[in-house]
């Protein structure tokens, strides 16, 4: 036993030593479907690989999507002339959102804030404690920006607000991005796509801070302020690469907390490696658990399996107070539960009620902008100490086995940072 430990840590050294000082090869750079794994089981398969579509990951710090007929030509057209200027390529992957579809209403019902009052939500609101002065990032589908709870409620980027038309007057590679950014289609509009995926990332964003003032819906942080970026096209399907864009643009915008309500089965460097570098920016990335009823210990969903410190998965309760069936699990990578059944908030002209721990996760992530709002120096290792420690021990199949309570939470973070 202590020979073949010492073994495997000649082969691990070894390997630093070549990885560290050998010249990169184009297998080095672009190993196929041997990509990284994550924290969690390892069960990368290829089953949603775009086999034409591609990630690339600069030696500069920034990430482009490429496409070509297939890998053999990308390798020998795109990536050996530049082999000393890229530093890792994966194939993209295809993303879900995790709900299910809205069902609209056009009358509002009794039971439209049975979340926010099981989480205790207005215990913050009556403390003055709303998410003022906090950016949120949506890394999901469009926003619909003029829907009168989610308009007021947006981070004007200033510079281009009041610079020139068709310039870059922050300097920050997105011509006239006044609020957001389309991924999918790369340009200045994240409430472009006009379609059924519009309902996922306007609903998401009012359960984070839909304006109380201006219609029925109750955002759990109503001063908190929204960074849209798009990556989901009209069909309702999303790619990795521009997710990882969106990412790196809504943490270049300033946001405190990202919510990332969508997973995909496989196991992305790229992904892994810009989720981990939030931590250096104080960010805290808010996930998903994902809706296929299984443990996460035995079957893996990105980026929820990541369990980066900076990282807090969520999965979803229902109203009497119960993880639903639908929820991922486990005791070891998903950490709280919030509301995600039936919940009520803001879609494109009008609301809906829609269902999965994409409703749940924004609870949390709305919960994190009151925190921040209330403790502005706090770190996210404080924040997610507080969201976790704050939690109604409901024997749920997750690491805390409780439900987000914000008013124990916002007890935690005063015990914490005084
Ligand atoms: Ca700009």
């Amino acid at each position: 036993m202590l020979v073949r430990r010492i073994e495997l840590l000649l082969i691990i050294v070894t390997s630093l030593y070549l990885g560290a000082c050998a010249n990169k090869t184009l297998d080095g750079v672009f190993p196929g479907t041997q990509q990284g794994t994550g924290v969690g089981s390892d069960a990368c398969t290829s089953a949603s690989l775009l086999q034409n579509q591609f990630i690339v990951q600069w030696e500069d710090g920034h990430t482009s999507v490429e496409t070509s007929e297939n890998a053999e030509l990308f390798k020998q057209k795109f990536i050996l002339p530049q082999l000393g200027k890229i530093s890792h390529v994966e194939f993209d992957q295809k993303l879900e959102l995790h709900s299910a579809p809205a069902v609209r209403v056009s009358a509002v019902g009794s039971s439209t804030a049975w979340g926010q009052n099981t989480v205790f939500a207005s215990s913050a609101w009556n403390a003055g404690i709303n998410g003022q002065g906090v950016l949120v990032g949506v890394v999901d589908a469009a926003v619909d920006y003029t829907h009168p709870q989610i308009q007021p409620r947006l981070a004007p980027n200033q510079a281009e607000i009041n610079g020139r038309a068709g310039i870059d007057d922050d300097g920050n590679g997105f011509v006239d991005d006044f609020y957001g950014w389309d991924f999918q289609q790369n340009q200045n509009n994240p409430a472009n796509i006009v379609s059924a995926t519009n309902d996922h990332g306007t609903h998401v964003s009012g359960i984070i801070a839909a304006d109380h003032s201006r219609g029925s819906m109750q955002g759990v942080a109503p001063q908190a302020q929204i960074v849209p970026a798009n990556f989901m096209d009209a069909s309702g399907s999303g790619s990795l690469g521009a997710a990882i864009q969106a990412i790196q643009y809504v943490s270049m915008r300033g946001v405190k907390v990202i919510n990332a309500s969508w997973g995909g089965p496989v196991c992305s460097q790229t992904l892994k490696a810009v989720v981990n570098n939030l931590a250096s920016q104080n960010i805290l990335f808010v996930v998903a658990s994902g809706n296929d009823g299984v443990d996460l210990d035995s079957v893996s969903d990105y980026p929820a399996s990541f369990n980066f410190p900076n990282q807090v998965t969520v999965a979803a309760s229902n109203s009497s107070d119960f993880l639903t069936s639908w929820s991922n699990t486990s005791f070891n990578i998903v950490h709280l539960g919030a509301p995600g059944d039936s919940i009520y908030s803001t879609v494109p002209g009008g609301y809906a009620y829609m269902s999965g721990t994409s409703m749940a996760t924004p609870f949390v992530t709305g919960t994190a902008a009151l925190l921040w709002s209330l403790r502005p120096a706090a770190t996210y290792a404080q924040i997610k100490q507080a969201l976790l420690a704050g939690v109604d021990n409901k024997g749920f199949r997750v690491k805390t086995q409780g439900r987000l309570n914000i008013s124990n939470s916002i007890n935690a973070l005063k015990q914490i940072l005084p």
